[in-house]
């Protein structure tokens, strides 16, 4: 019988990212690429959800939850708007945001790179040039020396094999390349960046945990399609799980399943519910990947589920699925798996890169005016799983 409480000490966080939520990123690759014309993002980021002034509110809402931790990242476009040339107002800026979660009872886990470059970064061939890996371990060593002392965990990048894929393959994202053949190529540079990365913030704040976080999938095999879902699963996550080797802990950020038949990937099965960004709600997929990551990695890199969550204006719905997710994560616990937390993606409703501000993953609801922040029934509940360490029913 699995136990419905989780380990002594077990990180309840929630997350967001600075471009999604922050406001005014303007000297981004990604504020570019959302005013090029044809680049099919659905609408400009914008001011999002002004939490560059009002994270203090976003502080309150984490420690209404009774939440632990809060993940969030800073802006490497504000840090070091043109190369070699640092701001130590937007260093400060962070900074107070990380003394704020502390005044309030709660670990910042900082991320460093979260999807988003400086222009002048992408302009000097961005995460295809290799001399980014050492540009990128530059600014990890200033952020990692200015706010050492007051970040509780630091992820050096997030989602690298997604940056990659779609910014390099499907061309959704910033260069908005087309070619598969120059993938490997930028999973190269973002492995060197992140093993150059965890050197530079381990030397600069010594015994902060550092780690990378990677999205992954559970991808199914159906009807002969093992080798299909082998190819896509190595390309797209064990790349990057190899990387982890020595890491004091691997983000797993999982959302959804994929199924692959002999002639690749199969469209959503008939009778399962599909969310509106296109994919099945499939719950059970957090414990497909967090059993993987363990698997790959031998056991010896310890987990750190840093993303989960659904895009859906049905509150209920995510709840069923937090709860399906956690129910799932308890089994790979019970089996002796060492998951050190859980962040719900995500605090706030916000700027889900292309697809806008359509889907709605926040525990708290925006209003796009007013910038007021409603939490849901689901932060609620997800608070009252926190504070009792253990699987609520579903009210
Ligand atoms: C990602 C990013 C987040 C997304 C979230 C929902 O994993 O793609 O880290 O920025 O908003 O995953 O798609």
């Amino acid at each position: 019988m699995t136990a419905s409480s989780f380990p002594d000490g077990f990180r309840w966080a929630t997350a967001t990212a600075a471009h999604q939520i922050e406001g005014g990123n303007w000297n981004s690759d990604w504020w570019r690429w959302e005013h090029t014309l044809g680049s099919g993002v659905a609408e400009p980021s914008g001011d999002a959800c002004d939490s560059w002034h009002r994270w203090e509110d976003d502080a309150d809402l984490v420690g209404e939850m009774g939440l632990g931790s809060y993940r969030f990242s800073v802006e490497w476009a504000r840090i070091e708007p043109e190369m070699g040339h640092f701001s130590i107002a937007a260093l400060d800026h962070y900074r107070r945001v990380c003394e704020g979660l502390r005044r309030r009872g709660i670990e910042p886990v900082v991320t460093l790179h979260h999807f988003t470059s400086p222009r002048w970064l992408a302009d000097r061939g961005g995460w295809e040039h290799p001399e980014t890996a050492d540009r990128f371990a530059r600014y990890a060593e200033r952020v990692a020396a200015h706010l050492g002392d007051v970040m509780g965990r630091a992820c050096t990048i997030n989602e690298p094999n997604i940056v990659a894929s779609i910014g390099w393959g499907y061309g959704a994202f910033p260069p908005g390349v087309h070619d598969w053949e120059r993938v490997p190529a930028v999973q190269e540079v973002f492995v060197d960046a992140h093993r150059k990365g965890v050197e530079a913030i381990r030397a600069a704040a010594p015994g902060v945990p550092v780690g990378l976080t990677l999205s992954m999938t559970d991808y199914q095999a159906v009807d002969g399609g093992e080798e299909k879902m082998t190819h896509r699963r190595t390309a797209m996550e064990d790349v990057y799980l190899a990387a982890t080797a020595g890491d004091d802990f691997v983000g797993v950020q999982t959302y959804t399943r994929e199924r692959f038949g002999p002639q690749g990937r199969l469209p959503n099965e008939d009778g399962v519910t599909v969310l509106p960004m296109g994919y099945e709600l499939w719950p059970d997929a957090l414990e497909a990947t967090v059993r993987r990551a363990w698997e790959v990695t031998g056991g010896e890199v310890p987990i750190l589920v840093t993303e989960n969550g659904i895009g859906t204006d049905d509150d209920r719905q995510r709840i069923e699925f937090l709860h399906g997710s956690l129910a799932g994560l308890l089994r790979a616990i019970d089996d002796g798996i060492e998951v050190l937390g859980y962040t719900c993606w995500s605090l706030l409703d916000n700027f889900e890169w292309a697809y806008g501000y359509r889907p709605h993953f926040g525990l708290v609801e925006v209003d796009r005016t007013t910038f007021q922040r409603t939490p849901k029934p689901s932060a609620r509940w997800f608070g009252e799983v926190a504070r009792a360490n253990a699987l609520v029913d579903i009210p």
